[in-house]
């Protein structure tokens, strides 16, 4: 007989309401007290979950023969933050061919595309900044990189709709975590997006509207499924959304990485006139350090034993996105913010996972973890190097870990806006 031990457990019938009142904490505070990387726990209508964290858990996680996506995420999450029929809730031959697709978007040339669609759009919202008596980063973030998500894709977005879109696609990611009203403008705002990309993608196949053939419009309308089909309208809908959707989300990092410039000025000094590479350790530090994603779920395949404990098939399992990235087997000092930690580090798939771990064609890892670090990059030499700001102290820029997504309470005021 192999060891077996039996896993810790947070005792109850459904513990969902402890995991809203806890949000990114809920399972780095019962590790704590259990001792262990591993417990479980009921959510979601009292289902058995195991929580799991730290590097052998990333590595079991994205192990496919041991968990699948299907009938993971939960139904609040699919009508606002993915989509029904999502990629991220599919496996095997389909998910890896559809996987193919988004990650052929992400080539050089496209990034750098990208990148210049954000820093034009960024160089105009500062013209417009100048003469403002104060700006609230977040939100003008969201409109640029709504802008910018729409030209790159080869979505057609008027002026006149810009902010309608960008608060739209911002309620999806904002409305996921939440209950009530803010969960239902999140629904409401999938069900308007989702009609808004149909009627587009039809426009596209019966040739009224043209698309740049490297477009992701172009791509997805055109992309044929593991038996030669093309996909439905609303499941195409679904996708052109995880590429919009997502690149507007980065306005989240954007607010922490501007939050972490206020408050590590030694740290601002290294980036004045500073190369790539100092850029990319910042960048890397703020995705580690501030909460985003909290944790990311999936079922197991089959029974299986892992570290001697048993996981019974079809039970649900959450990888601690957060915890991870502050599990202090993996990180000194986890709780500090330190860029340069990153200067000789090793790059592993499992122990920086903002944007999840693994293999980006084998698991579900996000494809787009290349155009975040790019557009942040970016980001990070415009608030730097090309623009002066105040930061005024009548503001509360403390952000909550029960809150999910996390942001700083004002959402970053700046006044005095100057190009430089
Ligand atoms: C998957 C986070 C930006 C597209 C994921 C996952 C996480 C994540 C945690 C799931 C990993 C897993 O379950 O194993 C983030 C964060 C972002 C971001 C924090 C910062 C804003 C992007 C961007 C794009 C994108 C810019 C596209 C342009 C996707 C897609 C998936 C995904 C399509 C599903 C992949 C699959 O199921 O195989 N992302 N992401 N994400 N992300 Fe991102
Ligand atoms: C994206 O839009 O895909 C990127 C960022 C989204 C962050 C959303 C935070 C809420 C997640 C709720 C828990 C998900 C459990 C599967």
């Amino acid at each position: 007989m192999p060891y077996k031990e039996q896993i810790p457990i947070d005792k109850g019938i459904d513990n969902s309401l402890a995991m809203m009142r806890e949000g990114y904490l809920y399972i780095s505070n019962r590790r704590k007290r259990f001792g262990k990387d591993i417990f479980e726990t009921r959510l979601l209508g009292g289902q058995k979950a195991v929580c799991i964290a730290g590097e052998e858990a990333v590595k079991v996680f994205y192990d496919e023969s041991k968990i699948k996506r299907q009938g993971a995420a939960p139904k609040r999450i699919r009508q606002t933050l993915f989509g029904e029929k999502a990629i991220q809730t599919i496996d095997d031959t389909s998910h890896k061919h559809r996987k193919q697709l988004f990650m052929s978007l992400m080539t050089e040339k496209q990034l750098q595309d990208v990148v210049n669609i954000f820093k034009k759009e960024w160089a105009s919202a500062i013209d417009k900044w100048e003469s403002e008596n104060e700006v609230i980063l977040y939100h003008e973030v969201t409109k640029i990189l709504a802008i910018t998500a729409c030209k790159w894709a080869g979505v057609p977005l008027s002026q006149s709709d810009a902010s309608l879109r960008a608060s739209q696609l911002e309620k999806l990611f904002d409305s996921a975590a939440a209950i009530g009203p803010r969960h239902w403008k999140g629904r409401q705002a999938r069900n308007a997006l989702e009609l808004w990309l149909q009627k587009i993608i039809k426009d596209v196949r019966n040739s009224k509207l043209e698309t740049p053939e490297e477009t992701a419009l172009h791509r997805m309308a055109w992309y044929r499924d593991t038996n030669g089909k093309l996909l439905n309208t609303e499941v195409t809908a679904v996708e052109v959304l995880n590429i919009l959707r997502p690149i507007v989300a980065i306005s989240v990092y954007i607010v922490f990485a501007a939050l972490a410039l206020f408050e590590n000025p030694e740290e601002k000094e290294k980036l004045l006139n500073g190369d790539e590479d100092v850029f990319e350790l910042f960048i890397q530090e703020v995705r580690r350090y501030y909460p985003f994603f909290p944790f990311t779920t999936g079922r197991v395949r089959e029974n299986f034993l892992w570290k001697g404990h048993d996981f019974k098939k079809e039970s649900l399992v959450l990888l601690d996105i957060y915890g991870t990235n502050h599990h202090p087997n993996l990180w000194d000092n986890p709780e500090q913010f330190t860029p340069d930690r990153f200067k000789e580090r090793e790059e592993s798939p499992y122990d920086l996972i903002p944007q999840g771990g693994g293999d980006y064609y084998k698991g579900h890892r996000c494809p787009g973890e290349w155009l975040t670090v790019e557009v942040m990059k970016s980001s990070l030499d415009l608030l730097v190097n090309h623009m002066e700001y105040n930061v005024p102290k009548q503001q509360n820029l403390r952000y909550s870990m029960m809150r999910i997504p996390s942001l700083p309470k004002d959402r970053f005021i700046m006044d005095r806006v100057k190009k430089v």
